[in-house]
């Protein structure tokens, strides 16, 4: 399996509750690596461009409003597989039906208020690392228990 990297980010409702540390935490536990992380409050041209394949969708302003009401945190992880694996950890969109032990099947409840993002893809993960950073802000590293890991 090829490494890759995809952009995730904790909403804004993840901040203000507090799930900013937990959230990592299980990123980090799974085994993937860090690359980016900053937080910002987010401008609408920013949101909207994030979001703009739902710039038709009836929720599309509701959403850039929520979006852009305060700090979220973004990040870049990186690891085999790691696009699909995030949605996997993140869990289903609906959070009533996301399973038990995913972040939003554990910690939310309403589809406006869903936590977290995670790239859908490999073009979505290529289009929002590029849209939400700066190239320089992407840290090439290599943890010390590499040698440690099977390829
Ligand atoms: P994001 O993009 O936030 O990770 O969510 P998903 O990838 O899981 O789901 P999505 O693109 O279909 O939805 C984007 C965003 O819009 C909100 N939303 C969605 C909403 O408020 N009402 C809705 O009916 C839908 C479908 C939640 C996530």
């Amino acid at each position: 399996m090829a490494s890759e990297r995809t952009f995730v980010a904790i909403k804004p409702d993840g901040v203000q509750r507090g799930l900013v540390g937990e959230i990592l935490a299980r990123f980090e536990r799974k085994g993937f690596k860090l690359i980016a992380l900053k937080q910002l409050t987010p401008s609408r041209e920013l949101a909207e461009k994030h979001y703009g394949v739902h710039r038709d969708r009836p929720f599309f302003s509701g959403l850039v409003d929520f979006i852009t009401s305060g700090p979220v945190v973004v990040m870049v992880w990186e690891g085999d597989g790691v696009i699909a694996s995030a949605r996997r950890l993140i869990g289903a969109t609906k959070p009533l039906e996301a399973e038990p032990g995913t972040i939003r099947g554990d910690l939310a409840v309403n589809i406006g208020r869903n936590v977290i993002h995670g790239s859908d893809g490999p073009d979505t993960a290529l289009f929002e690392i590029d849209l939400w950073f700066e190239s320089a802000e992407l840290n090439v590293w290599i943890p010390s228990d590499q040698r440690w890991r099977v390829e």
